[in-house]
């Protein structure tokens, strides 16, 4: 896990830079990046050129920071995020939303590709999480083992008021008001850590622990930024359903996941501009 003061001297080098104080700090999806090309007056930062971050190797994901407004909101939008299956540790992956944390930022929002395992999911639902399972937490690969740092948050944080209440009304509200509330949900979110697509056989028996959704991220970012404070709400795109069956000819695939974060990244761009403009 990078020292506080090594997240300390990314956003010296980021301060230098740009002339806000973040008060949203934002992680995009896979196929989800649209929203960073609603920002106004934007700064684009490229991952590799800032010292100490990290880079991302997937297919839709780009790689930029960007500093901005939307929705009249000082915001810092990741432009692609970091899984474990890229072969970054779970600290790895959440130094962003540290340096988010210190740059200022008050608020995590987070969207993701996921699964759906919920029978009344259809494909292009978008799930707000209420809660999450995090298989890798459970295993024991959590974002905070290690040291922890009191200026960052408590030892044993609480996890039980991740997925802020008002933050999930006020996106299903604002969803209602865009005429989308049919595609709304709140669910479970599970995290694996792929890269693997689970067998049917899994996806049969995580249903049963409780999810809704599954996938590959998320859970660290916002674990990470509930230790320190910051008030979170998360947003799922369903992209495909979970196979249950295993004489289904059918199968998951990277590809149709991003094609349909094409199709449904506008709408969730213009769903968490409107929280962004009611914060
Ligand atoms: Cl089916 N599983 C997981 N773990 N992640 C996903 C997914 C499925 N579809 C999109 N992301």
């Amino acid at each position: 896990m990078a020292s506080y003061d090594e997240v300390n001297a990314i956003c010296e080098f980021l301060r230098a830079r740009i002339n806000i104080t973040p008060l949203v700090g934002i992680i995009c999806g896979s196929g989800l990046g649209q929203l960073a090309n609603r920002i106004l007056q934007p700064v684009i930062i490229p991952y590799k050129e800032i010292p100490g971050f990290l880079q991302t190797t997937v297919k839709g994901h780009k790689g930029n920071l960007v500093f901005g407004t939307l929705g009249g909101k000082d915001v810092m939008v990741m432009q692609g995020r970091f899984h474990d299956f890229e072969g970054y540790s779970q600290q790895q992956i959440t130094l962003p939303v540290r340096v988010m944390r210190l740059m200022g930022c008050e608020y995590l929002f987070v969207t993701n590709a996921a699964g759906g395992l919920h029978q009344n999911y259809d494909v292009g639902d978008i799930v707000v999480v209420k809660d999450h399972i995090s298989m890798p937490a459970l295993a024991g690969i959590s974002p905070l083992t290690g040291p922890n740092d009191e200026r960052f948050g408590t030892r044993f944080p609480a996890l039980s008021n991740v997925y802020i209440k008002e933050l999930r009304n006020l996106a299903l509200r604002k969803a209602d008001e865009m005429g989308i509330g049919q595609l709304m949900h709140e669910g479970v979110y599970m995290c694996c850590c792929g890269p693997t697509y689970e067998t049917p056989a899994e996806a049969r028996a995580l249903r049963l622990l409780g999810a809704d959704v599954l996938g590959m991220s998320t859970t660290a970012e916002t674990t990470v930024a509930h230790h320190a404070g910051m008030r979170v709400l998360a947003l799922s795109l369903v992209t495909n359903h979970n196979i249950l069956d295993i004489d289904q000819m059918e199968k998951s695939d990277h590809d149709d996941v991003l094609e349909m974060s094409h199709c449904r990244g506008d709408t969730i761009a213009t769903l968490l501009t409107h929280v962004l403009a009611a914060l």
